[in-house]
C-alpha cells in the first residue's frame, strides 16, 4: 500500500527557534517513517519581504542542515527547496486566479505583518495561496504545522474544495496536524505573544543554535506572574508557557507534570526547564556542526528531482481541468 503524503515547509528567514521545532519540526521527525514526507525550505515565501541575496543563499542551507540535525533522515523523507520545483509558482498563479481577494484580506498573519511594513508587497497578501499550492501540488493528506498556520490550512482546504467543485475532483483536501504539546510556544519576555523569528527582544526566543548558557539565562529571566510557586489552577500564561515547553521537549504525561511541578517555586521551575531545553538542544547542535560540513546541495537537488514528476503531473492535471493549453 502506498503511504499517505505529508508536506510542510519552513522559511529560510531569521533564526529558527524552539517554537519552530516544537510546533513543526519535532512532528516532521515523528511522521517520517509512517508517511511519504516532503519537507521543504520555502524560499519563495521568504522573498515576500526583502532578503539580502547572499544571506538568503546561506539561510537556505542552514535550514536544510537544521532539518537533518533535528533528526530528519534525507534517505527516508524528501528534503528540497521550493524554488527548485517550478510547479510551486505555476500552481500558485493558477490558484490565485480562483481565490477571492476577501479570503486573503481576512488572514490574521497578513493583517499583523502588513501593519509592520511601510510598503506592502503584493506577495505578502498572496502568500497563503502559494502555501496552498505547495501543499496541493503533492496531493498531500497531512500537513504538520504550528497553530499559527491553522488559518492558512483552513484557506487551503477552502481553495481545494472550491476548485474541486468548479472543475471536478483535482486536489486532495489536506488535514492539519498540530502537536499535542508545543503547538503555540509563546515569547519568554511576553507570553501573550507567539514566539517569533522576527521579534527583536533579546530574551524573546531561544534559537536552536543559541549558546546553551545564554539559552538557560533567557529562561531564568522569563516572565512569570505574581504567585510564588506553580499552581495548576491559577497559573498565568508565562508559567503555562514554561511548563508547555518542558512537556513538549520531555514528553512527560500530565500526571508526571503535576507530580514534578505542583507547588514548585518559580526559580526551581525555571532551572528544570532550562536544564531540559539545554539537554534537548545539545545533540541537535552537535549534529548540526557535522551536517554543515557535508554536501547539502546534492541532497537538496536529489530531493527536488525525486519529487518533481508529482508536481508536474498535478500542474498538468490542473491546467487540463481549467482548459489551458497542455
Ligand atoms: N511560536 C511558535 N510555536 C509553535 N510553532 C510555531 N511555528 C512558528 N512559530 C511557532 C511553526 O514553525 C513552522 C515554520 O515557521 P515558518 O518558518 O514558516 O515561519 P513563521 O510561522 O512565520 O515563523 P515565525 O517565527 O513566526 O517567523 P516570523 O516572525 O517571520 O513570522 C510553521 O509550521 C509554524 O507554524
Amino acid at each position: 500500500m502506498t503511504k499517505a503524503r505529508v508536506f510542510s515547509g519552513v522559511q529560510p528567514t531569521g533564526h529558527l527557534h524552539i517554537g519552530n521545532y516544537l510546533g513543526a519540526i519535532q512532528n516532521f521527525v515523528r511522521l517520517q517513517h509512517e508517511y511519504d514526507c516532503i519537507f521543504c525550505v520555502v524560499d519563495l515565501h521568504a522573498v515576500t519581504v526583502y532578503q539580502e541575496p547572499a544571506e538568503l543563499r546561506r539561510k537556505i542551507r542552514e535550514i536544510a542542515a537544521l532539518f537533518i540535525a533535528c533528526g530528519i533522515d534525507p534517505n527516508v523523507a524528501t528534503l528540497m527547496v521550493q524554488s527548485s520545483v517550478s510547479g510551486h509558482a505555476e500552481l500558485g498563479w493558477l490558484l490565485t486566479c480562483v481565490t477571492p481577494l476577501g479570503w486573503l484580506e481576512r488572514m490574521t498573519q497578513y493583517k499583523d505583518k502588513s501593519a509592520k511594513q511601510e510598503t506592502i508587497g503584493a506577495g505578502l497578501l498572496q502568500y497563503p495561496v502559494l502555501m496552498a499550492a505547495d501543499i496541493l501540488l503533492y496531493q498531500s493528506k497531512i500537513v504538520p504545522v504550528g497553530d499559527d498556520q491553522s488559518q492558512h490550512l483552513e484557506l487551503t482546504r477552502d481553495i481545494a474544495q472550491s476548485f474541486n467543485s468548479r472543475y471536478g475532483d483535482t486536489f486532495t483536501v489536506p488535514a492539519t496536524k498540530l502537536p499535542t504539546h508545543g503547538a503555540r510556544v509563546m515569547g519568554l519576555d511576553d507570553p501573550e505573544k507567539k514566539m517569533s523569528k522576527s521579534a527583536t527582544g533579546t530574551s524573546h526566543a531561544i534559537g536552536l543554535l543559541d549558546d546553551l548558557a545564554q539559552a538557560k539565562k533567557k529562561i531564568m529571566r522569563a516572565t512569570t506572574d505574581s504567585n510564588p510557586a506553580v499552581d495548576f489552577e491559577t497559573m498565568g500564561p508565562g508559567v503555562r508557557n514554561l511548563l508547555g515547553i518542558y512537556q513538549a521537549f520531555s514528553g512527560a504525561s500530565n500526571e508526571q507534570m503535576q507530580n514534578e511541578f505542583a507547588g514548585l517555586r518559580y526559580g526551581d521551575l525555571k532551572k528544570k526547564v532550562a536544564e531540559q531545553v539545554a539537554q534537548s538542544l545539545e545533540p541537535i547542535q552537535a549534529r548540526y556542526r557535522e551536517v554543515t560540513t557535508g554536501n547539502l546541495d546534492d541532497l537538496l537537488r536529489q530531493g527536488a528531482n525525486r519529487i518533481r514528476p508529482v508536481a508536474e503531473a498535478t500542474v498538468r492535471l490542473t491546467k487540463d481541468r481549467m482548459g489551458l493549453y497542455t
